[in-house]
């Protein structure tokens, strides 16, 4: 296949907020620096959901979703040789070229190589590589996982050892590296400290999971979904607050400040909502405490605190893949999974085929799903 056009099925987003399409796709084979990938494996997170709703100022259509898929690349472009046929492999969005100056900074895993082509839904020449009915499909965050056969640049593409499990590994690819990431390698919380987490899904647990590693002391789950309190405690959390459960007059962030002396060391965003990004800020220790934002607003939303909150020496910081370099970083994350270290697979609530594509968009929405996986 090499060289040649593959027809592949894929699931389209022809239109925003619509129903994704099966749809036998052509994906043309990859140019100079290119990696084609037959995808076996694809998880389906908020994101996705996100810039399918048509919130996301970047969103474009029509266009092939997906962002945490793992399998096995089928052939390469000229150059590559980070990777090569029969690898297997997880897909980056957030890529890393290890040139730029963002990758050569020391300071953030956000790379500028080919940022600017990726928001436009191509690939770095340009163009994109797939087609379906005569039209070309736009490519979503570098990755499009959610078809069978997939191209992306070669510095958006990691090889992992062959006997880590496709179908679990493919969440590494986003909100488990995402939460583990944010709180052990953007905050580096400490031994002891005191954490809030506010969502409890995917994210949520994964920062909760990087809090455990970590050993920090409190770590207080934040959910207006009571069934989150089983879960948050199943991944360690020490305490759960529902925000619907508290006395009239009492907020959450009142309430965060009473359970810790004074306020959180570190509090994360893992809800998407600026009010809650709000209260986390404002729960934070006076003169240090640090929130972190990982959840991604709707266009036009924005956050709001009295400056004051940040005089007094509370940080607002956010990160993007937790702040994980993923070519350099991911195989820390899959030897932690083998040996036993990093949960993966207590994350999986539900599997779905290619074709049931849509019942996991549903799953995702109905509040009693963590991750579900699907099989291309
Ligand atoms: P999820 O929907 O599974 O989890 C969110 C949780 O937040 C749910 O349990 C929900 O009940 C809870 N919640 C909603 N409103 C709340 C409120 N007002 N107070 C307290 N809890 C509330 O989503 P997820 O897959 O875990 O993703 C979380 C967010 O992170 C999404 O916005 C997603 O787009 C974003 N994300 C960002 C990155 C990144 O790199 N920055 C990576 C992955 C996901
Ligand atoms: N396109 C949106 C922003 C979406 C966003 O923030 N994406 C995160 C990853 S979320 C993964 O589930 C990200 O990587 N951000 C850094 C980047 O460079 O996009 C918008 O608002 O325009
Ligand atoms: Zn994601
Ligand atoms: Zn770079």
């Amino acid at each position: 296949t090499a060289g040649k056009t593959i027809t592949c099925k894929a699931a389209v987003a022809w239109e925003a907020g619509k129903d994704l399409v099966i749809e036998d796709i052509e994906v043309a084979p990859p140019k100079a620096h290119e990696v084609r990938i037959e995808i076996y494996y694809t998880g389906v997170c908020h994101t996705d959901a996100y810039t399918l709703s048509g919130k996301d100022p970047e969103g474009a259509f029509p266009i092939i979703l997906g962002h945490e898929g793992a399998g096995i690349v089928e052939s390469v472009g000229e150059g590559v040789t980070n990777v090569k046929v029969g690898d297997h492999v997880v897909a980056l969005y957030t890529p890393e070229c290890g040139e730029c100056k963002f990758c050569k900074s020391g300071k953030t895993n956000l790379c500028g190589k080919i940022r600017a082509t990726q928001g436009k839904g191509v690939m770095p020449d340009g163009t994109s590589r797939f087609k379906c009915k005569g039209k070309e499909l736009l490519h979503f965050m570098g990755t499009s996982t959610f078809s069978q056969y997939t191209v992306v640049a070669d510095i958006s593409v990691v090889a992992v050892k062959e006997d880590a499990p496709l179908d679990r590994v493919c969440l590494l690819g986003c909100g488990i590296t995402t939460g583990v990431g944010a709180a052990t390698i953007t905050a580096k919380v400490e031994e002891g400290a005191n954490v809030a987490v506010f969502g409890v899904g995917c994210v949520g647990l994964s920062v909760i999971q990087g809090c455990v590693i970590n050993k920090v002391g409190k770590i207080i789950a934040i959910d207006v979904n009571e069934k989150k309190k089983e879960w948050a405690e199943k991944f360690g959390a020490t305490d759960f607050v529902n925000p619907m459960d508290l006395p009239q007059g009492t907020s959450v962030t009142e309430k965060l400040i009473e359970m810790t002396d004074g306020g959180c060391d570190y509090t994360f965003d893992c809800t998407g909502n600026v009010s809650v990004m709000r209260s986390a800020l404002e729960a934070c220790h006076k003169g240090w405490g640090t929130s972190i934002i990982i959840g991604v607003a709707a266009a036009g939303q924005e956050i709001s605190t009295r400056p004051f909150q940040l005089v007094t020496g509370r940080q607002w910081k956010g990160c993007a893949f937790g702040g994980v370099k993923g070519r350099s970083q991911m195989h820390e994350f899959v030897e932690n999974y083998r040996e036993g270290k990093l949960k993966i697979d207590e994350f999986i609530t539900h599997r779905e085929t290619l074709k049931g594509v849509n019942q996991a968009f549903q799953d995702m929405k109905a509040g009693d799903c963590i991750r579900c996986v699907v099989d291309m």
